[in-house]
């Protein structure tokens, strides 16, 4: 290597391309040098990286051809010459004779992992696990639903009840085919369009008073709840979050993390299943707990975080939810070792998934927020999400849409 070659050698990284590469292939020797006296000759050849009998060159030289190989884009090259050497001969006379001499020159690296491709194709073809995912008894039924924002004029009351009450009917028939006997119910947020969003200035547009906003969300809760419980299932467990829609105050102070009317609502709720333990006694309800704005469950052997999303900063995205998630880890919070989050309040289904901790917004119940359609072009596209949970795994999680009302 010449002195220039020298200063701008680098350490260039196994596999990639360095320098010119050797050309490969040619069978015949390649005469390089022939003297004319015919005592010296050089001839060279550089043989193709699979040729039949690289291996025997690698195993001549203490390579495994199973554990090495030929650099990719080199060959070996033998080089031939007879060389001159000084001897003597039976009367002691120093004579000169000419000895074939060889030399082979190659590059080797290990070998990638080696493949059997029958292997793998008999893999790919032969009877399928006789464990079938999806059909065992037991696990969880999951059922989320958020941003009903009941009491907001653009999205009509009655309206709104119809599309509530036709896709929890669907919901139902969906949980009686998992023949799953646990049905998990996610209320994340936003159920009532309450009286501090936007300071205040949503009350415009709110036509019915706070009260009657939380009646309608207490009552509908209930109803939920009632017709999971008519539908047989073993165990129900509730959970509600508070939201920036349900915050039950903000001005002139903001009280603890926890004071909200869906919050309100749940316990609520839980206070009157109280009362009839006969048919109510295998349904659980949990709410955050003081000061508290997120709520952590272990629901089929998976943990499930559930907020609605307005404290993530920034609006809810993938990357901005993981980084909240892992944070929360770094502080050993409870939310930072869900693997399944379930939020709300970006009032669109999104799915995004990270080292297997998968986050889910659930889509709003309310059609349209003439405010975002402004600030965005969006309208709604109302549903709830669906899962499955068994052996602690989601076996599948998706949208499913309302019915236009
Ligand atoms: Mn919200």
């Amino acid at each position: 290597m010449g002195a220039l070659e020298d200063l701008l050698n680098k350490p260039v990284a196994p596999g990639a391309p360095k320098g010119v590469q050797i050309p490969t292939f040619t069978k015949a020797w390649e005469k390089r040098k022939e003297t004319v006296d015919g005592g010296y000759s050089l001839t060279s050849s550089i043989l193709p990286a699979d040729a039949d009998d690289i291996d025997s060159i690698l195993i001549e030289h203490d390579f495994d051809p199973k554990v090495w190989m030929l650099k990719p884009g080199t060959g070996a090259k033998s080089t031939h010459w007879d060389g001159l050497r000084r001897t003597k001969d039976e009367s002691g006379d120093v004579i000169v004779e000419s000895v074939p001499l060889k030399s082979v020159r190659i590059e080797v690296v290990p070998r990638g992992q080696s493949v059997d491709m029958d292997e793998i194709i008999a893999a790919i073809t032969a009877q399928p696990p006789t464990k079938k995912r999806g059909t065992k008894k037991g696990g969880a039924f999951v059922f989320a639903i958020a941003d009903w924002q009941v009491g907001k004029s653009e999205n009509p009351l009655v309206d709104l009840a119809t599309r509530i009450n036709g896709i929890v009917d669907d919901v139902v028939h969906d949980f009686k085919r998992s023949g799953r006997p646990w049905v998990h119910i996610a209320f994340l947020g936003d159920e009532l369009e309450g009286v501090v969003s936007q300071g205040g200035k949503n009350m415009w547009r709110t036509p019915i008073t706070i009260t009657e906003q939380t009646r309608i969300v207490r009552r509908t809760m209930l109803e939920i709840i009632d017709r999971f419980v008519d539908a047989g299932a073993q165990k129900v467990t509730v959970v509600a979050v508070p939201s920036n829609h349900g915050q039950a105050m903000r001005e002139p102070v903001g009280t603890r993390s926890d004071d909200d009317w869906s919050v309100e609502s749940l316990i609520a709720v839980d206070d009157s299943l109280r009362m009839n333990r006969k048919r109510y006694r295998h349904v659980q309800c949990f709410v955050p707990g003081n000061d508290h704005a997120d709520v952590v469950v272990e629901v089929g052997g998976l943990v499930i975080g559930h907020a609605h999303g307005h404290l993530i900063q920034g609006f809810p995205s993938g990357d901005r939810v993981m980084a909240w998630i892992a944070r929360n880890k770094l502080a050993n919070n409870p939310v930072g070792h869900v693997r399944l989050l379930l939020t709300g309040h970006g009032h669109h289904f999104q799915v995004f998934e990270r080292s297997g901790v998968i986050w889910c917004m659930a889509p709003s119940m309310e059609a349209e927020s003439v405010w975002w359609k402004h600030r965005t072009g969006d309208i709604g596209s109302p549903g709830v999400v669906i899962a499955e949970i068994e052996d602690g795994q989601i076996i599948y999680l998706t949208k499913r849409a309302a019915i236009a009302a």
